[in-house]
């Protein structure tokens, strides 16, 4: 790595002035309604939530053009980069993990009270980090995002009490291809790993008939940029393809309570030191976001929930 490049995965709490609008006064303000907590855990996502004000959308517009080029000085820092997930020119699907450990606005989304606040309040503890990742669709050729459970790539870690928080850079329609959420899906078992891009029905292949009725009968999440949605990590989602003019750019934070266990003796994310299997999940590359009780991460002094 060059001696000018930062690997911002050392710095375990916020690194610029990203969020310097979103910590000061009382972090209450951030909280869930119990009916929105309820409404989680009866159909396994909840969407609608602001974490992003309009300038902290441009910041990351801006810092994405930046990271997506694959000539960036910091570039060898994701942990995965698929400039087409899909492979196939006309359903282009653009997916990276680690650009938090390159741009200070996709670090410091990451202790965003917005995000962490009603983070912990739907893993019921501590909030730590487990990685990033970036989903866009570029205007035109924009593909989909197959139907998942995300838990199907996270066996690895246990048990599971993990979240996942979607963030739209860009309003995001049925047009554009918002995500979908197949509601109460929550409930079902785990299924296997069935792709993540090209074919967007090939999970029938693992669904009874009734689980294939349900799937049929998704929740659109339109969304406005700045918003997020929060889902379970069982959730069966998916995304349509993008024909419009628009690109639908998201980034996604994927966190789980604190205690998390590795479950495997291979390194967790690519270039990320081993984790031995039944150690929980800590140092550099997972920090403990936010804790609860604590009221906030100690680095973040006067701005308690
Ligand atoms: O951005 C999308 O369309 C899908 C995102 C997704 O799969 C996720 O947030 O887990």
């Amino acid at each position: 790595m060059p001696a000018t490049i930062q690997d911002l995965s050392s710095r375990h709490q916020p690194c610029s002035d990203f969020l310097a609008e979103s910590l000061p006064g009382d972090w209450s303000r951030y909280k869930l309604s119990d009916a929105q907590v309820r409404f989680y855990e009866e159909n396994g996502y909840l969407a609608g939530v602001r974490i992003l004000s309009d300038q902290q959308i441009d910041q990351l517009r801006r810092e994405l053009a930046e990271i997506a080029d694959p000539a960036h000085p910091a570039h060898g820092l994701f942990y995965e980069f698929h400039t087409n997930e899909s492979k196939d020119p006309d359903n282009v699907l653009f997916h990276a993990l680690g650009a938090w450990r390159i741009s200070p606005g996709f670090h410091d989304i990451l202790w965003h009270p917005a995000f962490v606040v009603p983070a912990a309040q739907l893993l019921g503890g501590p909030v730590r980090f487990w990685h990033d990742q970036l989903f866009c669709k570029p205007a035109r050729h924009g593909g989909v995002v197959s139907w998942h459970q995300d838990y199907s790539y996270w066996t690895r870690t246990r048990p599971m009490a993990h979240l996942t928080c979607w963030i739209g850079l860009d309003d995001s329609t049925i047009d554009n291809g918002c995500v979908y959420y197949v509601p109460r899906s929550h409930l079902w078992d785990l299924l296997p790993i069935t792709g993540l891009a090209g074919d967007m029905d090939a999970i029938r292949k693992v669904l009874s008939d009734e689980q294939w009725r349900m799937l049929n009968e998704p929740v659109a999440i339109e969304l406005k940029a700045g918003e997020c949605s929060f889902h379970h990590p069982l959730m069966v989602h998916g995304s349509r393809a993008n024909r419009t003019p628009r690109p639908r750019r998201a980034t996604v934070v994927n966190v789980f309570r604190d205690g998390v266990q590795s479950a495997s003796s291979e390194p967790l994310l690519d270039g990320v030191p081993v984790v031995p299997a039944g150690q929980p999940m800590a140092g550099q590359f997972f920090p403990l976001l936010y804790d609860p009780a604590k009221g906030t991460t100690a680095t973040h002094g006067a701005a308690r929930a």
